[in-house]
């Protein structure tokens, strides 16, 4: 039906493309929804705004960049070939093994000839007439489809707060989420660091080993977990790749998709010397099944308060000088917000170059031409990292002007938070999918898997229509404001929603605070997507 022949990254004439689907964003999801829709014969367009594949790991190249889901979960699964090839050198990749591996997809499967790079995706636009997507570029092109799928990432949108006189700093000022690719030496140079979230305690300790001072600007502290990373074990990585398909059937049978041992169901229930040789075990064991420790860490205060000081004891233990031990140490619940896995972070606040300045009470006032101001004084620096994270969930998606049925906005529908039918799909916009939206488990479980879960769904529910004749989709408003209120009284179960942070949106400032994600764990998830299918798309019209 559309134009297949055209290479993607060819002089369009002027003019409209059609298409049978347009997938913004050349991600994880966007790669693997070009791979499936490719599948049902469909002709697709994947409009890409970075020069080439990885999404969220084409961008985050700052120094120690690495993802915090061990390499052999945080990969896909739909091609036991592919998984059964690959082979993943260290237990946690770093970002550039990622995009090896994101490149090595993308040869495999021949994906990059439908994909259009460097080209951001400014509008689209539901046409009610002839039931078709118009996605606008900021190349002036358009494109035309019945099916828009938004594959934008969730951690996409970086959050770049202005300070005042940013404009009158002398050096350049970086953002984690969006590294000059060509990489930066700070040799001899005095940085700042804004934030303390995972991707500043991923870079600190790298950056601490090259710079000649660095000045660490911490908000709030955050919890973190050693990683233990190393070579993997290869005896491990042939007893799961002899039954690759059974370790990821196990996966999703847990509430975050990702395999890990969970321990006893209580903190409580068991004696205090039990529980510090459950943390201890898990401690040098790292990463994110630390949490996973007891069942109740996320439900019970009191629980959650023996892991919390815990941690605090430990970063006493490594921070030398008590006072700044004291400032690292987080006060609130721990995994409220995600844990961060580190390696050798408490230990840089020891080196004889790094300060760490506290401005949870006195905000940073300003940037001068040499440094950063707080509380009447300079801290002078020849660089600033900015790792402030970004407008998660939402912030990607409102960026694009999208319209759906009768004009209606997305930034008007989602005015007080994001409304979505299983963070899948939208009252008012017909024919138009999310990969990961809000409202589904998404950032909370292992995003690999979620995304495939959800591209699948997608995949099945185009193929269906196509099957069936029918040429239209659209969630109701009544299952949507159902599934929405499910999502909202599932977060305040955990203590996961007590606390700001970017989960509710609060980094932002004028969000509004509503829970994003999903959390009512990935297999109830999944079977409530299988289950509305099998039904034939229950709280939808279809048409
Ligand atoms: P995060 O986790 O949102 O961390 C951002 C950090 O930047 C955090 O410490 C913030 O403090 C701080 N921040 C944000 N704005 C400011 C301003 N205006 N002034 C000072 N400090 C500020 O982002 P990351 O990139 O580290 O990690 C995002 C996710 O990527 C992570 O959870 C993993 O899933 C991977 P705050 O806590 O808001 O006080």
């Amino acid at each position: 039906m559309g134009d297949t022949n055209q290479n993607a990254n060819e002089a369009r004439p002027a003019g409209i493309s059609d298409f049978d689907v347009v997938v913004v964003g050349a991600g994880f999801a966007g790669m693997y929804l070009l791979h499936r829709l490719r599948g049902l014969g469909l002709s697709v367009r994947v409009i890409e705004a970075g020069s080439d594949v990885g999404g969220t790991w084409y961008w985050n190249r700052y120094p120690g960049a690495r993802c915090d889901v061990e390499s052999m979960q945080y990969s896909y699964q739909f091609s036991e070939e592919l998984q059964q090839e690959w082979e993943w050198t260290e237990r946690y990749a770093t970002q550039s093994e990622i995009l090896r591996y994101v490149d090595h997809v993308a040869e495999r499967f021949d994906l990059r000839r439908d994909i259009q790079f460097d080209t951001r995706v400014t509008a689209a636009t539901f046409d009610d007439a002839t039931s078709r997507w118009v996605i606008e570029t900021d190349d002036g092109a358009r494109l035309r489809a019945p099916y828009c799928i938004m594959a934008t990432g969730c951690l996409s949108s970086p959050n770049k707060p202005q300070f005042e006189g940013q404009e009158d700093f002398a050096g350049p000022i970086y953002h984690t989420g969006n590294w000059p690719h060509e990489g930066v030496d700070f040799t001899g140079q005095r940085v700042a660091v804004i934030g303390t979230g995972s991707s500043a305690i991923q870079s600190i300790p790298v950056i601490a080993e090259q710079a000649a001072q660095l000045t660490v600007f911490q908000r709030t502290p955050n919890y973190a977990v050693p990683a233990h990373n190393g070579p993997l074990d290869p005896a491990k990585v042939r007893e799961i790749k002899a039954d690759y398909a059974g370790f990821r059937a196990r996966a999703k049978q847990t509430p975050t998709g990702n395999l890990f041992e969970v321990g006893g169901p209580s903190a409580m229930a068991v004696s205090a010397e039990e529980r510090a040789r459950e943390y201890e075990a898990r401690w040098q064991a790292g990463g994110l099944p630390f949490l996973a420790a007891f069942a109740d860490i996320m439900f019970d205060p009191e629980a959650n308060q023996t892991i919390a000081d815990f941690v605090r004891d430990k970063i006493r233990a490594i921070v030398d000088d008590p006072a700044v031990a004291d400032l690292l140490a987080p006060k609130n619940i721990i995994g409220c917000k995600r844990i961060c896995v580190d390696t050798g972070y408490y230990e840089t606040f020891n080196r004889d170059n790094v300060a760490l300045v506290d401005i949870s009470e006195t905000p940073i006032a300003r940037f001068t031409a040499d440094g950063v101001s707080v509380d009447g004084r300079v801290y002078e620096v020849d660089a600033i990292v900015s790792a402030t994270g970004f407008d998660a969930m939402t912030g990607a998606l409102l960026n694009i002007d999208i319209r759906g049925a009768g004009g209606a906005a997305l930034r008007d529908k989602w005015r007080d938070g994001p409304k979505a039918y299983l963070g899948l799909a939208l009252a008012s916009f017909p024919n138009l999918f999310m990969v990961t939206g809000p409202g589904s488990p998404s950032v909370i479980s292992n995003m690999l898997p979620a995304i495939e879960q959800h591209v699948n769904w997608i995949t099945d529910c185009i193929g269906y229509m196509r099957d069936q004749g029918l040429g239209r989709i659209e969630a109701q408003i009544d299952a949507e404001e159902a599934w929405v209120a499910h999502v909202g009284e599932v977060a305040d179960l955990s203590l996961r929603s007590t606390c700001s942070s970017w989960y509710v949106g609060a980094n932002i400032p004028g969000k509004p605070r509503v829970y994003m994600p999903y959390i009512g764990g990935v297999p109830v998830y999944a079977q409530k997507c299988n289950q509305v299918a099998a039904d034939g798309y229950e709280g939808f019209a279809l048409s």
